[in-house]
């Protein structure tokens, strides 16, 4: 099986983006490890992001999380992404790290809390205006951790009042993404704890407010390209958070867990129109390079969405509908079968090479000496994320 013309036209046009705190050093409760070359500031984040695109041709957005990279001037940190061919993408938030959200954000009993989480949300979204993205992402770690701590019915309904005020500030051009989780920082209840609770806050709010679809957020065993089905049917996958997981939220690289479930859910995006010209679907990565190699990760990353992609792309389709449609299981599962088991690494090597990118974009980024040149220039880089 070779990759169609039609395919690799769909494919030529993929982006994927990445965060800014993937290159910053993150670990575990346990250690965080720093490794030489770590940027220091949110500048040296998109250099980093840059070298991603420039060997991949893939990744032409960055992510960023406020506050943690925030800067005095989102227009001149604009200019700056431009100016090495990069965009800002999504603007994170955060009512996760300050102690007045200990007991919720949008969601807090306290009014007080709630006006300084909206607040914040409505920064990001003056952010937003100045660096051109286009969308809000909302992860909440509200929840609770004992029965009866929390009044979890009530905390909807705030929540719904929250987002609404939010909501109701973006722009035109805007949307805005909410993320779910199944648990963790909370353990007995999150407030968006699943796409349908996500999927029920966004319906409430209009058109532009849409869910996030973070790999790593679901129970063990959970189908997930089934999610992805049900959401694009109802117009409402929004964005995925890319990752992968052995156990909770590892935060792992895409594919690197289970390849043959990123084909699984590839093949719903490819079905259900993600990956039509007008796709409302952001691609984005979330993870977190511990020990290994950071930009040398999200090189692999972003490869391994592509790969998936295209194997998704291979799947006959007529022929599987047909066996579908005639109560053909084995054959059906074959024809499925032979797509994920095609190794397309070759032909898109090639394909690389005919639009000028390196055929093996590691390799090339490994001979560049970038790394060796961060290495000597940067000195005393912090972790990006937790705890910046
Ligand atoms: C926390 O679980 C988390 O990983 C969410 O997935 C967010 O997308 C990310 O942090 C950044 O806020
Ligand atoms: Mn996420
Ligand atoms: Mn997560």
């Amino acid at each position: 099986m070779t990759i169609s013309t039609e395919a690799l036209e769909i494919l030529a046009r993929q982006e994927i983006e990445v965060p800014s705190w993937a290159y910053g050093n993150s670990g575990t409760r346990f250690k965080v490890f720093s490794t030489p070359g770590t940027p220091r500031t949110v500048q040296e984040k998109i250099s980093d992001a840059a070298q991603v695109h420039k060997h991949t041709g893939l990744a032409p957005t960055v992510a960023l999380h406020y506050p943690w990279d925030k800067v005095d001037d989102f227009g001149e940190l604009r200019s700056f992404a431009e100016g090495l061919g990069m965009k800002l993408g999504t603007i994170n938030s955060n009512t996760f790290q300050d102690d007045a959200y200990k007991f919720g954000s949008l969601t807090h009993s306290d009014p007080a809390v709630r006006r300084m989480a909206i607040d914040h949300h409505l920064q990001c979204v003056d952010v937003m205006d100045a660096t051109g993205s286009r969308d809000l992402k909302i992860w909440l770690a509200d929840g609770s951790n004992y029965p009866g701590q929390a009044d979890i019915r009530t905390r909807q309904d705030l929540l719904h009042e929250s987002l609404v005020e939010i909501y109701d500030r973006l722009g035109d051009d805007q949307r805005m993404v909410l993320e779910y989780k199944f648990f963790e920082p909370a353990f007995y209840h999150m407030d968006v704890p699943d796409w349908g609770t996500s999927y029920v806050q966004v319906a409430a709010l209009g058109d532009r407010a849409m869910v996030c679809l973070d790999t790593g957020h679901h129970a063990p065993g959970t189908n997930i390209e089934f999610i992805v089905a049900q959401l694009l049917r109802l117009g409402k996958l929004g964005s995925f958070d890319f990752n992968s997981r052995f156990y909770a939220d590892d935060d792992l690289i895409v594919g690197a867990a289970d390849p043959f479930q990123l084909f699984r859910i590839m093949y719903e995006v490819v079905v259900g129109g993600g990956m039509a010209d007008d796709t409302p679907v952001a691609f984005m990565l979330d993870q977190c390079h511990n020990v290994e190699d950071k930009i040398i990760g999200q090189i692999r990353s972003v490869l391994n969405v592509q790969e998936m992609s295209a194997r998704a792309l291979l799947v006959d389709r007529n022929a599987l509908h047909q066996a579908q449609r005639a109560g053909d299981v084995m054959g059906a599962n074959g024809i499925f079968m032979d797509a994920f088991y095609t190794d397309v690494r070759a032909d898109l090597a090639q394909w690389r090479e005919s639009r000028g990118l390196p055929a093996d974009p590691i390799a090339a980024y490994v001979a560049s000496g970038y790394r060796e040149h961060i290495e000597a220039d940067r000195v005393g880089g912090n972790q990006a994320s937790w705890g910046a």
